[in-house]
């Protein structure tokens, strides 16, 4: 699952993707964009590696896209851009306050080119399906179904409202699946300061527009973590930088992209997976590896916050807090799982 770090050109994005995945970003990808990891900073994981001590830790990781900046003054450009960001499962739109940019003017103005971007892909469907249902085509019933499917999107769209919140039937989400609709997409905003002090009403008036935000001076850190070790304390007084914005960012990042963490720990390895919120032990079983889910007989389950507070997976049982279950269990956040399986 790719996150979109998106926005206007100068907004900060490639600060962004250099703080947070450490890799400064490659002049040669500035069309195309360019992908890099981060670790998903995890309190409860890294109890369970001071308590199992395993000789391996992985860590989950999520995956951050740099994408290329629209223009504000050529939006003949932007539709290539657009093309790319619709490869991406969430977007963090950053937005630049050292640049002089108003957030909320420029929140909505991206939420407008991302509506206009929808409402093309959607009225270019609905165009060729009016043309095609009063021909005598097999398949004639499907299309009128289509179309009765995704004309109130359109009507949405055209209103200046995104589909974030839309209810989804079952045939509209076939079809749009092929769409990737943007203002489908979760979204964050994350305002970029020029300083470490900010006037934090801003983040109300977003929120209040219906956006999540966030705000930090990322420059400023990334300056902050290019000192030598021993300049670093000074500098951070004198800009104000009294905590660190790395891990606040990468977690709210990960929380919008709406997945939760489950956990295989064994003395080889302790390991941190991603998993969509919602998804089952078999989709479990799945993510670790293809043999897992083709052999899968059962999984075993507790929860890493049992395995905590009571201190060894012994004491969980003894409790009767481990459990069995099968394929269509739904994974919790913290599920401790061991896949059984047989190929
Ligand atoms: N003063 C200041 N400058 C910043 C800050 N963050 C980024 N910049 C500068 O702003 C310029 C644009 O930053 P980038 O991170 O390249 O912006 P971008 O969003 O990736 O831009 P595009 O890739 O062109 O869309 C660079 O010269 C950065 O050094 C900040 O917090 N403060
Ligand atoms: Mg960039």
């Amino acid at each position: 699952m790719k996150v979109g770090l998106v926005g206007y050109q100068g907004g900060g994005k490639s600060t962004v993707f250099e703080l947070l995945t450490g890799v400064p970003p490659d002049p040669s990808k500035a069309y195309t964009g360019q992908v890099g990891v981060a670790v998903v900073p995890d309190e409860r994981f890294d109890r369970l590696v001071e308590l199992l001590r395993p000789r391996k830790v992985t860590p989950a990781k999520i995956e951050l896209f740099d994408t290329p900046g629209l223009s504000r003054e050529d939006s003949s450009v932007n539709a290539q851009r657009l093309a790319i960001i619709r490869e991406c499962a969430a977007l963090v739109q950053v937005i630049g306050t050292f640049a002089g940019w108003d957030p909320l003017e420029e929140a909505k103005r991206f939420e407008e080119d991302l509506i206009l971007a929808d409402l093309q892909v959607v009225s270019n469907r609905i165009e060729r399906l009016k043309k095609d249902v009063v021909k005598a085509r097999p398949d004639r019933d499907d299309l009128a179904a289509e179309l009765e499917a995704l004309q109130p999107l359109a009507e949405t769209l055209e209103q200046g409202e995104t589909l974030r919140d839309w209810q989804f039937t079952e045939q509209q989400d076939q079809a749009v699946r092929s769409f990737a609709l943007l203002t489908r997409k979760k979204q964050l905003v994350l305002i970029n300061t020029a300083e470490s002090q900010f006037d934090s009403s801003v983040l109300a008036e977003l929120q209040s527009h219906g956006l999540r935000a966030v705000a930090a001076p990322v420059g400023l850190e990334l300056e902050l973590l290019q000192l030598p070790e021993d300049e670093r304390a000074e500098f951070a007084a004198e800009m104000g930088l009294t905590e660190p914005c790395r891990e606040r960012l990468l977690r709210a990042i990960f929380e919008v992209t709406d997945q939760i963490t489950f956990y295989t720990c064994t003395e080889k390895e302790a390991r941190a997976w991603l998993l969509k919120r919602g998804a089952t032990a078999l989709d479990a079983a799945a993510a670790i590896h293809t043999d897992l889910a083709r052999g899968f007989i059962r999984a075993e389950v507790m929860s890493a916050d049992d395995l905590l507070r009571l201190g060894s997976e012994r004491e969980v049982k003894a409790a009767g807090l481990h459990h069995v279950e099968g394929k269509d269990y739904v994974v919790q956040d913290g599920d401790e799982i061991l896949i059984r399986f047989n190929v």
